[in-house]
């Protein structure tokens, strides 16, 4: 029986996807029928800490690099929502001295709000690509993983901080026992640690199964982040739900007795319990949602196929990776996905290969039914695409039901 990365207790497997590649590894074509790695996604449940991981999760160097291929600002609603996020830190958690620290701030879609303010920030980002993407824009950004050693250094040379921000990274790193040392000894007596991350509460009620890939190795529920906290003498002072990347919570922390709990967190710790967050029987529910979902996806495209429609896909998400390779969707379903990130375009989709095309292809000559692989984009992307919907084109969803609407 395998052991909880967190509190080392015995972890329950539920759900089993096979073998994966690495989500947002892109091939080049020279590459194609080259040596790919793959790893055994599996999905477990701790019942002591209530910590949803992956059982097996690739190294940190294979993920995160200097070819990382997600650009954060690549989306205009996630630069508007990182500056709401930023202005709230500003009014309600930093004095005159401050000092603002982002773990994961990839191109600086966040720090730049406090770049323009004057605020003074620094960002801790390992893939040197996006590392770059930062400083070009002047945020300094040390390209290095977090961690509590990174973490007293940074006290050391620049001072405590006000507040640490973390916006889908926790739920990446494997190590917290470590980050949250760091936090600890990096935040002023009142600092506070913000983080959000899919939420594990959305992804069950919505079978949004492909938030599940090899960066995710932890899937949070309040419950879980609160038994994290407490091991630190902190405690969870306020969560707050994100209508972002398919539903995150945002949770905010600072030491015990520091600041009032919001009512929230109460509310939010009963909602669990009513949702049987805690129960191993409500995760094995999900795992038979979850092969029904993938049923229901592939006999939908296969009807395409007969009906002699094109299919393209939208958006080389991360999640489209597990979608693809649990599904077993090929280029004899999907004929490309259109994305425009640069990196991707050119390249084949980690494991079936599928090309990655610019999103001109697309737009010049419409498919008749688009696959939505960035459907947390959906209401961005449906304003963007009113064109493509007035000739003809429809759309295939499969979050939180497959259906083409
Ligand atoms: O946690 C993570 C989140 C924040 O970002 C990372 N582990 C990796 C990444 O996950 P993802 O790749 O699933 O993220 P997105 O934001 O859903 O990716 C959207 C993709 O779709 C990008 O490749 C850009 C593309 N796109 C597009 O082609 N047209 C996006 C929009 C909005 C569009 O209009
Ligand atoms: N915060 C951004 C980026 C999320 S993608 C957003 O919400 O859009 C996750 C980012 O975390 C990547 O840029 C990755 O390089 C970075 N990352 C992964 N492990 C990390 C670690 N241990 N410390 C700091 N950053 C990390």
């Amino acid at each position: 029986m395998k052991t909880c990365r967190f509190c080392g207790d015995n972890i329950h497997e539920f759900l089993d996807f096979g073998k994966q590649p690495i989500a947002n590894a892109f091939i080049p074509p020279e590459q194609v029928g080259g040596d790919e790695y793959f790893f055994g996604m599996r999905l477990a449940f701790c019942p002591s800490c209530f910590l949803v991981q992956l059982v097996e999760q690739p190294s940190r160097e294979m993920m995160f690099h200097e070819n990382y291929a997600y650009f954060s600002s690549i989306s205009r609603y996630m630069a508007e929502h990182f500056r709401r996020f930023a202005l709230m830190v500003m009014d309600s958690y930093i004095d005159d001295d401050p000092l603002v620290v982002e773990i994961g701030s990839n191109d600086g879609i966040m720090l730049r709000n406090f770049a323009e303010a004057g605020v003074p920030s620094l960002g801790v980002e390992p893939s040197a690509n996006v590392a770059e993407a930062a400083r070009s824009r002047g945020i300094e950004t040390i390209c290095e993983f977090f961690d509590k050693d990174l973490a007293e250094r940074i006290r050391s040379e620049k001072g405590e901080a006000d507040a640490v921000l973390a916006a889908n990274v926790m739920c990446h790193i494997p190590y917290l026992d470590s980050v949250f040392e760091g936090v600890t000894a990096l935040l002023k007596p009142a600092g506070v640690l913000i983080f959000e991350d899919p939420y594990w509460g959305d992804i069950l009620e919505k079978t949004s199964y492909d938030q599940i890939y090899d960066e995710h190795v932890f899937y949070f529920s309040l419950t879980a982040v609160s038994f994290l906290a407490e091991r630190y003498g902190l405690e969870v002072i306020d969560v707050q739900p994100q209508p972002v990347h398919g539903g995150e919570m945002r949770y905010i922390i600072a030491r015990k007795g520091a600041h009032k709990v919001s009512g929230m967190v109460e509310a939010l710790r009963e909602k669990e319990k009513r949702m049987r967050m805690g129960d191993l029987e409500r995760m094995r529910e999900f795992a038979d949602s979850v092969a029904r979902s993938r049923d229901d996806l592939i006999r939908t495209l296969t009807d395409l196929k007969k009906q002699g429609k094109r299919v393209a896909g939208y958006g080389a998400t991360s999640k489209s990776t597990t979608v693809i390779n649990y599904c077993g969707i090929t280029t004899d379903l999907v004929e490309y996905i259109s994305d425009t990130t640069p990196s991707k375009q050119g390249r084949f989709s980690p494991g079936a290969h599928i090309p990655i095309k610019p999103y001109e292809e697309f737009a010049a000559a419409y498919p008749d039914v688009a696959l939505l692989f960035a459907w947390n984009h959906a209401e961005e992307i449906m304003k963007k695409e009113r064109r493509f919907m007035e000739a003809g084109g429809r759309w295939l969803k499969y979050v939180p039901k497959v259906e083409i609407s």
